[in-house]
């Protein structure tokens, strides 16, 4: 019987929200699109709370979004087989409980056991997706799970309404502008260019503010508090706290409070160039439609340059050179300063970036969707396993 009708998702939060950003929307896909019941396990509430506003951070259990979310304390729990999902996957290699794996040694049949992995776009990772790591002392095997551009990959996070949502909504200027007002965006400032802004803090901003402010054109910037702190502190001369905002030369900055996950792709699709990091809000900012910067989680030996370039490889393929020398040193490829001397030509080149957007959606699209792609491989699993009994 290939019965995939459960499945449990361990997230141990390591730093900032991208860990459980893409839990908590792997999550919700699984449930919402597929009828799976999913747990979601993560360590860490509070952070949990930050892009999901109406969570519990007390709550050993709670139902959010038709899941169930529980608190992971430890690697000390005691599971039986009936705790044990359909599929169990865990994100970044993150150990899950010896309990839980001991208990999945008692389920007939097996669960599917994946190791969701982060995403790159360099070309080895086709080489590694689906590939076997059998336990070292127990029946049982876990499967490399990795994300990427390419059909030999797991594909991207896509839920099947987001198109759609996005193309209603930034067809209707209205509601465009009625959100960014929520956010603090003066009238006279609607008609100006609007960027978001989140990257890591040692990005090269204050280079960046220097070029806008100086600019010829109004610039708009959206910063979430918390991001970018010093270069916008610095710019506002006061702490910055959702709702502080200031005007200088044709710079205005408004700081934004930090929003809950959904209401962030809604500031990708209404803003006109979107400056994005880590692993989540770079997928969702190529959903958006609209040029978008991305701030590389950093690593040592600057491996990342390497990951920007096989991204840059592909994304710009097509002759957006701008968009390439620009992201090489917003990333500290290049001189980082250098920001500043890009921008004009990455401004001028906007217009065809974001023409080529569509053209790039579709063709990562091809490859189906990652929630998708992942139940297909659980089934395809759970019948190689079926097979093996008989
Ligand atoms: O926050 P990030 O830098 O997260 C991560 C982690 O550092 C992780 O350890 C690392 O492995 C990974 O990057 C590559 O960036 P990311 O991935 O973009 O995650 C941010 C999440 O926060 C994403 O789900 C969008 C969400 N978000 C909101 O919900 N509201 C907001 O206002 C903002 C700015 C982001």
């Amino acid at each position: 019987m290939l019965s995939l009708s459960s499945a449990a998702i361990f997230c141990r939060v390591v730093d900032n929200y991208g860990d459980i950003g893409i839990c908590w929307r792997l999550a919700r896909q699984l449930q919402h699109e597929h009828g799976i019941a999913v747990t979601l396990w993560v360590d860490d509430l509070h952070t949990f709370r930050r892009i999901c506003p109406q969570a519990s951070i007390d709550a050993e259990m709670q139902q959010q979004a038709g899941v169930t979310v529980r608190r992971w304390r430890d690697w000390e729990g005691i599971f039986t087989a009936n705790d044990v999902a359909d599929i169990v996957i865990e994100f970044f290699g993150c150990d899950i409980p010896p309990g839980y794996i001991s208990a999945m040694t008692q389920c007939d049949p097996r669960p599917v056991w994946l190791n969701l992995e982060g995403l790159t776009a360099e070309e080895w990772v086709e080489g590694c997706h689906t590939l076997p790591s059998p336990h070292p002392r127990l029946p049982l095997t876990k499967h490399f799970f990795f994300p990427g551009f390419t059909s030999r990959t797991g594909g991207l996070l896509h839920e099947a309404g987001l198109d759609k949502e996005r193309e209603r909504f930034q067809s209707d200027s209205a509601a465009v502008a009625a959100f960014l007002s929520t956010l603090g965006v003066a009238d006279a400032d609607m008609a100006a260019l609007k960027v978001s802004l989140f990257c890591y803090p040692h990005a090269p901003v204050t280079a960046l503010f220097d070029a806008w402010q100086a600019g010829s054109e109004s610039v708009t910037c959206l910063v979430p508090e918390g991001v970018a702190t010093d270069a916008v502190h610095a710019f506002l001369d006061q702490a910055p706290q959702a709702g502080a905002t200031r005007t200088c030369g044709r710079l205005t900055i408004c700081v934004i409070p930090f929003l809950p996950q959904q209401d962030y792709d809604k500031l990708l699709w209404a803003c006109d160039l979107n400056f994005v990091r880590g692993e989540d809000s770079f997928v969702r900012a190529q959903w958006a439609d609209r040029p978008f910067i991305w701030h590389i989680y950093p690593q040592d030996e600057n491996l990342h340059h390497k990951k920007l370039k096989a991204f840059l490889g592909r994304y710009a393929a097509t002759g957006t050179h701008d968009l390439a020398d620009f992201a090489l040193s917003w990333n500290g490829a290049q001189s980082p300063e250098k920001v500043a001397t890009w921008w004009p030509a990455l401004r001028s080149a906007l217009p065809a970036i974001a023409q080529r957007c569509p053209e790039w959606r579709g063709a990562v699209l091809e490859n189906g969707d990652l929630a998708s792609n992942l139940l297909k491989f659980a089934a395809s699993q759970k019948a190689v396993s079926a097979r093996k009994k008989v």
